[in-house]
């Protein structure tokens, strides 16, 4: 096989839409501009019940989180507690007050998480054209701290594809397209606007947590897959955020070209489309089936973690 007919994200991607410059050459929120005042008042709109969800896994559990190959889960430990008190490690505060603490360590890409734009790149160059080389020792160009210190807030959509093909969760390695997210939302009764955050249900974190599937050798989750015409879709839709619970938010191979994680690429580096990943969709998506309403207002920010690739996030969707 010769060079030219390897394929690449490069040869790839060639064609397909670039936001780079589009909001000024220091931009790191990339889509996230889409979401203006009016978009946030948009998502308060649709607000009827008051019904809250909060949508992130629990961090630090006893079995061990999922995690994708190649990171570990995170893990807590108790600094001090009433035990520390009885056998003299800890005393009292003075006036008698006694105090718990803990430390949790773990990976930022881990658990219900935003990533930074700059989280990952292709050809030396992260989005808006920022050098790959701005990530070492800490991301000091389209890190986490920007997309935080904005927040993700505006109206919400769940396309519940598992239960839209009548699985209760999607198979390792199912795909599909922008097609399918909206034939979904046409049988769920939504409309996907423009500057719509699409939350999208695979079923995929619940089956992981409750051991029904597992991260291991060959790890291929279900998820959305590349197309031009799905980039082009996003891009002309001005969708801010994509949120799934997967633990990396598509396909993890382009069934087609083997490349891995294509939409990171796509998505996120040209077009900053921010990703929250892992997102708890469950007890969101029994509710939406029971009600028929699967809009919402979305509100989410990352931890400030600075210089930081990504942050933990327990984003709200409410009814
Ligand atoms: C990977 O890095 C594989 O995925 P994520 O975007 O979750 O961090």
């Amino acid at each position: 096989m010769s060079a030219a007919d390897v394929m690449t994200l490069r040869r790839l991607l060639a064609d397909a839409p670039n936001r780079w410059g589009h909001w000024g050459d220091d931009d790191e929120i990339g889509a996230l501009n889409y979401l203006t005042a009016d978009e946030v008042k948009r998502g308060l709109a649709t607000v009827r019940h008051g019904r809250t969800f909060t949508l992130g896994v629990p961090i630090a559990t006893q079995e061990g989180d999922a995690v994708f190959p190649g990171r570990w889960p995170a893990k807590h430990f108790m600094v001090a507690d009433k035990a520390g008190f009885e056998n003299g490690h800890w005393q009292p505060l003075a006036g008698g007050l006694e105090f718990a603490d803990d430390y949790v360590t773990g990976f930022a890409q881990a658990g219900t998480h935003c990533d930074a734009l700059g989280h990952m790149w292709f050809d030396d160059t992260l989005w808006n054209g920022f050098a790959a080389s701005s990530t070492n020792g800490g991301m000091t160009k389209a890190g986490i701290m920007p997309i935080a210190e904005r927040g993700i807030v505006g109206r919400g959509v769940l396309l519940d594809i598992a239960r839209f093909r009548g699985k209760p969760v999607l198979d390792r390695a199912d795909t599909f397209t922008h097609r399918d997210l909206m034939e979904c939302a046409r049988a769920q009764g939504v409309d996907i606007l423009p500057r719509s955050i699409l939350v999208v249900r695979t079923g995929w974190v619940g089956a992981l947590a409750a051991g029904n599937q597992t991260v291991g050798e060959g790890y291929w989750e279900p998820g959305l897959t590349f197309s031009l015409e799905l980039v082009r879709w996003f891009d002309e839709m001005q969708i801010p955020c994509l949120v799934t619970d997967t633990l990396a938010n598509e396909t993890t191979y382009e069934p087609e070209t083997g490349l891995m994680l294509v939409l990171h690429a796509a998505l996120m580096r040209n077009l900053g489309v921010v990703f929250t990943e892992m997102a708890s969709l469950d007890a969101l998506a029994a509710d939406c089936a029971s009600d028929r309403r699967y809009e919402g207002f979305y509100c989410a920010s990352p931890a400030k973690v600075s210089k930081g690739t990504g942050g933990s996030a327990n984003p709200v969707f409410i009814k």
